[in-house]
């Protein structure tokens, strides 16, 4: 079905709109249609969401549940077909689309450019999760189940090693080699896990800068890409966020020496984080925000390196060995990461100290 048809199933007339590619996702697919009003499109990627349908459920739940307890909350739902659907199958539901309205005079960047939109973004982040605190968890779907489970995420990287060929087992040895040398993430992650020690929470799962929308005046919007929003542990979004915003250049650069821990930006993610999730946070959480970012990098390092030895099967490529690079990459990232380990460390003492002193 052509994407014209599409828009017909929304009393869209295609003749009066234009369709673009949008954004630079991995995994769906995303188009701007611009006319007389302007929507997003987006197409699900049916081999990673194996059930939309829950996706579309969820937030629909959400949707509902921020009406009543936060109306002024702008929530980016897909709009309803014609027909009153929020997700279209086609082609014997081997694909799914929906439509967004454009939040007009909204924007999006890819990259962070000042310590005020990292603050904005977690601000955003923490946001979200802290209005949706007295949301029941039971009723939200997993889109993908065990999604950031590191211990999955491991077991998958030595299935990948037991099925791997000798030459692409040659070729990632030393990145093998350090994801044992950085084996203790792992155990922190398992330990705690096991002991129960953090709380479920209604967590985004991809806090990317890209999917936080912006006003013209760099405030921040809202939170955008909800397809992986379930319960979770603050460490995803934590983490990503410091995955993703420290560094200048991002997990696909192949200069490596251009990998650079901004620890100035480290402080607005944590001061934005704070601003929003700062009452509901537990101590075990305020005590492992440093090693969220441990975790999240570790993890994308195996899900990328576990990638290049099963052939390239998740992520999209466009070299051979791309996904071997983006994990030498994030490798890179962890080991400037773990060298400003304890600055960040010392950071976050003093502002709880201060902060403490200042509200007692
Ligand atoms: C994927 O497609 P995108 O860029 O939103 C992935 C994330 C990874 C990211 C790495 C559903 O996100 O978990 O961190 O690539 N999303 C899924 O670039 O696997
Ligand atoms: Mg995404």
């Amino acid at each position: 079905m052509m994407l014209n048809q599409i828009l017909e199933l929304y009393g869209l007339d295609a003749n009066n709109y234009i369709i673009k590619s949008f954004g630079a996702g991995l995994i769906n697919h995303t188009w701007k249609v611009s006319g007389p009003k302007n929507y997003i499109l987006q197409r699900i990627n049916p081999y990673v969401f194996k059930n939309p349908e829950a996706i579309a459920e969820n937030m629909a739940l959400l949707a509902d549940h921020l009406k009543q307890t936060a109306p002024d909350y702008l929530f980016v739902a897909p709009i309803p077909t014609l027909t009153g659907d929020r997700l279209v199958e086609i082609n014997n539901k081997k694909e799914y689309y929906r439509l967004f309205p454009f939040i007009d005079n909204s924007v999006t960047i890819t990259e962070i450019k000042n310590q005020q939109e990292a603050f904005e973004a977690a601000h955003q982040f923490g946001k979200f999760t802290y209005l949706l605190r007295g949301f029941d968890l039971d009723k939200l779907h997993y889109t993908l189940p065990r999604f950031h489970d590191l211990k999955l995420r491991f077991d998958q990287f030595k299935e990948a090693c037991s099925t791997a060929g000798a030459d692409k087992l040659a070729v990632a040895a030393a990145a093998i080699n350090d994801i044992y040398k950085y084996q203790g993430i792992l155990f922190t992650y398992m330990q705690l896990i096991d002991r129960q020690l953090l709380p479920l929470r209604v967590i985004h799962h991809d806090t990317k800068i890209s999917n936080v929308l912006f006003d013209q005046d760099h405030n921040g919007l809202c939170v955008i890409d909800l397809d992986t929003v379930m319960p979770g542990y603050f460490l995803s979004d934590v983490g990503d966020m410091l995955r993703t915003y420290l560094s200048p250049a991002n997990e696909e650069e192949r200069d490596f020496s251009k990998i650079q821990i901004n620890e100035e930006c480290f402080y607005a993610i944590y001061k934005g984080y704070i601003s929003a999730m700062g009452s509901a946070l537990t101590p075990v959480e305020k005590e492992y925000f440093t090693y969220s970012g441990k975790y999240m990098i570790y993890m994308q390092v195996l899900r990328f390196l576990t990638d290049f030895l099963n052939d390239d099967i998740y992520y999209h490529t466009t070299y051979p060995l791309q996904n071997l690079v983006r994990a030498q990459n994030q490798l890179a990232l962890l080991e400037q990461f773990i060298k400003s380990e304890k600055r960040f460390k010392k950071f976050i003492e003093y502002f709880s100290f201060k902060h403490n002193n200042i509200v007692n």
